[in-house]
C-alpha cells in the first residue's frame, strides 16, 4: 500500500484528494495545522477511514515538516497548503509569502534531505499568469465567430504575477523547478486554473453568489415572497419584500468587486484527479488544468440566479469598492492539450453543473440551518 502525505488537507482539495487516495488503496496522512476551533468538517467522509490518519503541522515550521516527513517516509507528498486568498494576499503579503513559497520550500527540503523518493505535487496556479496570454487562431468548431483573438494560457505563456500571491506562488514553482532539475528530484507543478465546489470556502467569489442565491431561494419559499420586484422594494442596505402574511421580510444586499473579469471555472473534483495522474508519470513535469472555457463574474452571476429562476439580479446585488483589487487579473482561459495528451486528463462538470451542484447544495445547507432555527 502506498502512502501519501497532504499538506493543506482541511481545504477543498485536500479533502477530495483524501477521498480519491483512499478510493484507490493508499494510506492518507494528512497534515492540518493547530486550531482553537475544529478546521475539520470537510473530512467528515474519511475520517472513519482506518488508512487516514490526521497530524498537526505547519509548513512555515521546518522541523515539524523534516519530522512528519521522516516518520512517514511518504511515496507521494501533495503540497496544496496555502494563503489561497487572493485579496487576502494584499492584505498580509508576508504571511502570503512565509507559508506559500517558503512553505514549500520546506517540504521539498525536508524531501531532499530525507531520500526517500518521495514524488512530490505542487499546488501552482492560473493567478501565475497576471494579465499575459498567447493567442492562437480561433477553433474551427467555435459556433459563434470570436470579437476579439482566441486568448489563452498554457504551460509556455510567460508568467507575471499580479498580486503577492501570484508572486508567492511563482517563487514555489520556481523553487520546484530548481529542486527538479538540481537533485532529480520526481517533483510536478500542477498549473490550475479556478475551481469550485460544494465544498468552496465562502469568501470566493462563486460560493459568496451561490449561498446568497440559496438564502433568497429559502427566504422566498418561508414567506410566499415574490421575486418578480412587483412586490418588492431596494432601499439601501437589504431586498425587502412582503410575504403572504402581510409582514415585511428582508436580505441584505448581495455586495461584490469587480464584476467583469473572466475565469475559467472547474469542478475541484474533476482536478484532483489530474493532481494524481501527474505523479504517476514516469518524468516530472508541469501541466495546465482548466476546462478551455472563460466566464465573466456576471455569467456566473445569470448562470446561479437562473437556477431560481430569477432573469434579473440587479436589484440583489451592489457594487463594494473593498472588494475591488489593487490589481486584478482580468481574463483568464486555459489550454490543457498537454494534460489531455500525456496524461488522459479531461474535465467531466461543465460550467452549467459546477453552478447548479452549488446552489442545490446551498439551498439543502441553508433549509436544514433553517430547521435547526425552528
Ligand atoms: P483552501 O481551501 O484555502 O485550502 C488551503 C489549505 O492550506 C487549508 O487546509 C489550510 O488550513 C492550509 N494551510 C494554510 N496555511 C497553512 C500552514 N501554515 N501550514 C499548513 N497548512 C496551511 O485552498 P484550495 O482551494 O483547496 O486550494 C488548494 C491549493 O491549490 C492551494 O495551494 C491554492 O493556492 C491552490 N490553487 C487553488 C485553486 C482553486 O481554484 N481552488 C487554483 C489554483 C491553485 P486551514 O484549514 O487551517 O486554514
Ligand atoms: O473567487 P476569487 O477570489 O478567485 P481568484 O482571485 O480568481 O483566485 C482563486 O483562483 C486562483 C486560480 O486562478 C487560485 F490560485 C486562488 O487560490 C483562488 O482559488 O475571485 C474571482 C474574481 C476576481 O476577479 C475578483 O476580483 O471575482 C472577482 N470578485 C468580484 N467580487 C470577487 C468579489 N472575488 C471575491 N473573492 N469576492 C468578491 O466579493
Amino acid at each position: 500500500m502506498k502512502t501519501a502525505i497532504i499538506f493543506g488537507v482541511t481545504g477543498q482539495d485536500g479533502s477530495y484528494l483524501s477521498e480519491f487516495l483512499l478510493k484507490n488503496d493508499y494510506k492518507v496522512v494528512g497534515v492540518h495545522r493547530r486550531s482553537s476551533i475544529d478546521t475539520t468538517e470537510r473530512l467528515d467522509g474519511c475520517k472513519d477511514n482506518p488508512n487516514f490518519s490526521l497530524v498537526c503541522g505547519d509548513v512555515v515550521d521546518s522541523g515539524s515538516i523534516y519530522s512528519i516527513i521522516n516518520t512517514n517516509r511518504p511515496n507521494e507528498c501533495y503540497n496544496l497548503s496555502a494563503q489561497s486568498h487572493v485579496g487576502t494576499s494584499f492584505e498580509q503579503p508576508e504571511t502570503t509569502f512565509q507559508v506559500n513559497a517558503i512553505g514549500t520550500l520546506n517540504i521539498l527540503e525536508a524531501i531532499r534531505t530525507g531520500s526517500h523518493n518521495t514524488r512530490f505535487y505542487q499546488a501552482s496556479t492560473s493567478e501565475m499568469f497576471g494579465n499575459n496570454h498567447s493567442v492562437k487562431p480561433q477553433p474551427i468548431d467555435m459556433k459563434v465567430t470570436l470579437k476579439s483573438p482566441y486568448r489563452y494560457q498554457d504551460e509556455s505563456t510567460p508568467l507575471n504575477p499580479r498580486s503577492p500571491y501570484a508572486v508567492s506562488k511563482v517563487a514555489a514553482h520556481n523553487l520546484v523547478f530548481t529542486y527538479r532539475e538540481a537533485y532529480g528530484i520526481h517533483a510536478s507543478c500542477g498549473i490550475l486554473f479556478n475551481h469550485e465546489s460544494e465544498r468552496r470556502g465562502d469568501n470566493f467569489v462563486t460560493r459568496k453568489i451561490t449561498s446568497y442565491v440559496a438564502s433568497l431561494k429559502c427566504g422566498l419559499d418561508e414567506t410566499g415572497g415574490s421575486d418578480d420586484g412587483v412586490k418588492s422594494s431596494v432601499i439601501r442596505e437589504c431586498v425587502c419584500w412582503e410575504g403572504k402574511d402581510g409582514d415585511e421580510y428582508s436580505l441584505p444586499h448581495l455586495e461584490l468587486g469587480n464584476l467583469d473579469s473572466h475565469r475559467d471555472w472547474g469542478h475541484a473534483e474533476d482536478y484532483v484527479r489530474g493532481m494524481w495522474l501527474m505523479l504517476q508519470q514516469d518524468k516530472p513535469g508541469d501541466y495546465v488544468l482548466s476546462t478551455g472555457e472563460s466566464h465573466s463574474v456576471r455569467d456566473f452571476l445569470d448562470e446561479a440566479f437562473g437556477c431560481i429562476g430569477i432573469e434579473d439580479w440587479s436589484k440583489y446585488v451592489v457594487i463594494n469598492p473593498k472588494f475591488y483589487r489593487p490589481a486584478e487579473v482580468d481574463y483568464l482561459r486555459g489550454c490543457s492539450a498537454k494534460a489531455e495528451l500525456e496524461l488522459g486528463w479531461t474535465r467531466q462538470v461543465s460550467f452549467e453543473e459546477l453552478v447548479k451542484r452549488m446552489v442545490n447544495s446551498d439551498i439543502e445547507k441553508t433549509e436544514v440551518e433553517l430547521e435547526e432555527i425552528e
